[in-house]
């Protein structure tokens, strides 16, 4: 065959994509779209299990027992978030103790976000208001990606962010609302979660290797920098209803060219944090490992009790 002769299999593809339809596990895929799926769904997904962690920190010591339900139910949501998501990537092939064994060994991304400190109570609003926030910003275009398990888990994940980002924005009222010590513990939270959320969004379009060709296959749906942009319209309002200020005294809404203008982000700490060498890397990792082996018996159990029905079910035929 030529070398730029297109496949059937290919053009049908491309025909789907073009039309803006769904690609589905029986379609035929090319293998670099199975590969940055699989790539971005399982650091998905592992972003949301690490993610459980900052906030857990702090369920023993919610201030009530309100407080602690409710956050009790967005941990949980995590975890369920990160389910729904390795389910999607198992669907392109990938396995369950694959994705486990890369995130143990250290091998795996997850987001830059989750490797810091969550030291007092106001970090659980600013992590609701600012990373929760983030996230919706980011994922609501992903209910639109064009591989159809994906979409289909980012549409009830991004209703369960809505109400992540609420409860965060609630406790944060709730303290700028109390006494000034608490008002500064608000505002404390709030200096140290803007510049991390800023970088959730990933690094400038210009140095972003992923983004042409995960927009030309309807998987992102905009540029790095176009929903950092969309993230900061949304913050500036919801700030000044808040009372907290935002940490950048360069910002400022650009009338001439309908953007914000920001101070410089700092990528070298972005890039030391996904070189493993942030606050929380090695706490985070330790968590994850101890946890998966303390996990052990649940797996074994599982696994003889799936064997137990197999023979039963067989004996049966
Ligand atoms: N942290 O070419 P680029 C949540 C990596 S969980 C770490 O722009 P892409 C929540 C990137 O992976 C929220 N790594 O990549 C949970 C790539 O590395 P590789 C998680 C980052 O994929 C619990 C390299 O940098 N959300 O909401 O086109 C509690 C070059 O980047 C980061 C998602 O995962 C980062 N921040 O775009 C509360 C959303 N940024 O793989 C909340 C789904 C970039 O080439 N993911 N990198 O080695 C995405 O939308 C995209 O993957 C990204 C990056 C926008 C993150």
């Amino acid at each position: 065959m030529a070398h730029n002769e297109t496949t059937p299999d290919e053009a049908q593809f491309d025909d789907l994509i073009a039309r803006d339809e769904r690609i589905e596990p029986r379609d035929w895929m090319p293998d670099a779209y199975r590969r940055t799926l699989v790539r971005q769904i399982s650091q998905h997904a592992h972003s949301e299990i690490i993610g459980m962690q900052p906030e857990a920190n702090w369920i023993t010591r919610a201030p009530s027992l309100k407080r602690k339900a409710i956050l009790m139910a967005k941990v949980q949501d995590e975890a369920g978030h990160g389910l729904y998501l390795y389910s999607a990537a198992q669907t392109l092939g990938a396995t369950r103790d694959d994705m486990t064994e890369a995130l143990i060994a250290g091998r795996a991304r997850y987001s830059s976000i989750f490797n810091y400190p969550t030291p007092t109570w106001a970090d659980m609003g600013a992590i609701g208001w600012l990373v929760d926030g983030a996230a919706i910003c980011n994922q609501v275009p992903l209910c639109r990606a064009s591989y159809g398990p994906y979409a289909r888990a980012m549409v009830r994940i991004c209703k369960e962010e809505s109400f992540h980002q609420r409860q965060g924005f609630e406790i944060l009222l709730e303290l700028m609302r109390g006494t000034p010590a608490q008002q500064r513990m608000a505002q404390d939270a709030v200096d140290r979660w803007y510049w991390p959320a800023l970088q959730m969004f990933g690094p400038p379009d210009d140095e972003s290797p992923n983004s042409a060709q995960s927009m030309a296959w309807n998987i992102k749906r905009f540029s790095n920098d176009e929903l950092r942009q969309r993230f900061v319209g949304m913050l500036v309002p919801q700030a000044e209803a808040l009372g907290v200020t935002l940490p950048d005294p360069e910002l400022r809404y650009d009338e001439a060219n309908g953007c914000y203008a920001m101070s410089p982000i700092d990528w070298t700490e972005f890039h030391e944090v996904l070189a493993g060498r942030g606050p929380m890397n090695a706490e985070r990792l330790r968590r994850r490992r101890e946890a998966h082996e303390n996990g052990a018996w649940v797996r074994e159990a599982a696994t003889a009790y799936a064997a137990k029905q197999a023979t039963a079910t067989r004996e049966a035929a």
